[in-house]
C-alpha cells in the first residue's frame, strides 16, 4: 500500500465522492459508509454510496439514515456517477467489490480505503486510513471525522454505532477495546437509542428464520476432539425445510462457539450462484484469518471468511478436512 495524501487530505480537496465497500455488506461496511456519506455531506461535498449488492433484509432500516444505491449488472457501467475520488469501506481489496471492480479500476480517480483488516496483497491506494486495531471500520470514520473537527449528525451516529456493535457482537468479541466502549459512550450520549438499534439489527427476522437456523445446526458434526464444530448447508437442505434464503444466519457461529470444548466455527453455505461461502470463528488463539487465507479469504485473527467455487458437495469435504488437519496441528502443537 502506497499513501501519498492522507484521506482528510483527499475529502477536503476533491468535491465528488464515491463511497463502496465489499460485497454482501455487513453492518460495519454498510455503518462505515453511511457515516462517511455524511461526513462528505457536512464538508458540503457530493457523495454516493453505491455497493455491489442491495441491503440486506437486516440492515434495511439503515436506508433511512444515508442513501444506499447497489450496483445493477443489467444497467451497466453508466450507473456508476462521475467521480473524483472512491472511498472503499472496510475491505482494502477492489477484487471484493465484486462487479463494481472492472468499472472503479477503468476509472480515473483518487483511491482511498478505510479499513480494520489485516492488510492483504498489495492495492495500491492514494491514501489508507487502516488501523488493524480499530474495533470497526465505522469506528475509524468517526474517529476521522473527529480528527478533522467535523461533528456528525445523529443519522451517522446510529451507523456509527451499528458497524461498532455488529463487528464487537453488541461488545462481546475481543475488538471490544476501551476505544470501542468509549466511542459508544459518547454516541449514546448524543442520543443513539441502544434498545431500538438491537431491536432493528437482531430482532427483526422473518418467521422462517428460526426453521432455517435448526436445519444449519441440524448438520452440526465436531471434529478435531471436539475443537472443532463444521456445520455445512445447501440450498437444497433449506429447500427441504420449506425455506428459500437464509441470508442471515451469522448467530450459528454464537450457538457454536457456546460449547465449551469447541475452538474453532467453520459454518459453509451455498450461495444463490452456486459458491461456497465459509465463515470462520476461533474462541481463542488459533488464527482463523490463516486458514481463511489459504482458502483465498481472509479478515481477523478470531474472525475471517472465504468464498470458494462451488459446486457445494464438491467443495465441503476437501475444506473440512483441511480446517480439521489446521485445528489437529494446533492442538499438538499447544500440547507442546
Ligand atoms: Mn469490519
Amino acid at each position: 500500500m502506497t499513501s501519498n495524501a492522507s484521506a482528510a487530505e483527499i475529502l477536503r480537496r476533491e468535491a465528488r465522492f464515491l463511497i463502496t465497500g465489499h460485497v454482501r455488506a455487513d453492518g460495519d461496511c454498510l455503518g462505515a459508509e453511511a457515516a462517511l456519506w455524511h461526513l462528505a455531506r457536512a464538508l458540503g461535498k457530493e457523495a454516493t454510496i453505491l455497493n455491489p449488492d442491495p441491503l440486506a433484509e437486516r440492515y434495511a432500516f439503515l436506508a433511512r439514515v444515508a442513501p444506499f444505491r447497489s450496483y445493477d449488472p443489467a444497467a451497466g457501467p453508466e450507473q456508476v456517477p462521475p467521480y473524483d475520488a472512491l472511498f472503499v469501506c472496510d475491505v482494502a481489496v477492489l477484487s471484493r467489490t465484486g462487479p463494481l471492480e472492472p468499472i472503479l479500476r477503468a476509472r480515473p480517480s483518487r483511491r482511498v480505503v478505510v479499513d480494520h483488516h489485516v492488510p492483504d496483497r498489495g492495492e495500491v491506494w492514494d491514501a489508507a486510513y487502516v488501523d488493524e486495531s480499530a474495533p470497526a471500520s465505522g469506528y475509524l470514520v468517526w474517529r476521522l471525522a473527529r480528527e478533522m473537527g467535523v461533528a456528525l449528525p445523529k443519522d451517522a451516529l446510529e451507523a456509527v454505532f451499528v458497524a461498532l456493535t455488529t463487528d464487537t457482537g453488541w461488545f462481546r468479541y475481543s475488538n471490544t477495546s476501551a476505544l470501542a466502549l468509549s466511542a459508544a459512550a459518547e454516541i449514546v450520549g448524543a442520543g443513539v437509542d441502544v434498545a431500538e438499534v438491537y431491536r432493528r439489527v437482531y430482532q427483526q427476522f422473518p418467521p422462517h428464520w428460526p426453521v432455517g437456523i435448526g436445519a444449519i445446526l441440524g448438520t452440526l458434526r465436531y471434529r478435531a476432539a471436539g475443537a472443532l464444530a463444521v456445520v455445512a448447508i445447501d440450498r437444497r437442505g433449506l429447500a427441504e425445510r420449506g425455506v428459500e434464503t437464509m441470508e442471515d444466519a451469522d448467530e450459528v457461529l454464537d450457538v457454536l462457539r457456546a460449547v465449551g470444548p469447541v475452538e474453532v466455527v467453520l459454518f459453509l453455505r451455498e450461495l444463490e450462484d452456486g459458491r461456497v461461502k465459509g465463515s470462520l470463528r476461533s474462541k481463542g488463539d488459533f488464527d482463523v484469518n490463516e486458514l481463511a487465507r489459504r482458502f483465498g479469504g481472509g479478515g481477523h485473527r478470531k474472525a475471517a471468511g472465504f468464498e470458494r467455487p462451488g459446486p457445494f458437495a464438491t467443495a465441503v469435504p476437501g475444506l473440512e478436512k483441511e480446517a480439521e488437519e489446521a485445528v489437529e496441528r494446533w492442538r499438538a502443537g499447544r500440547r507442546g
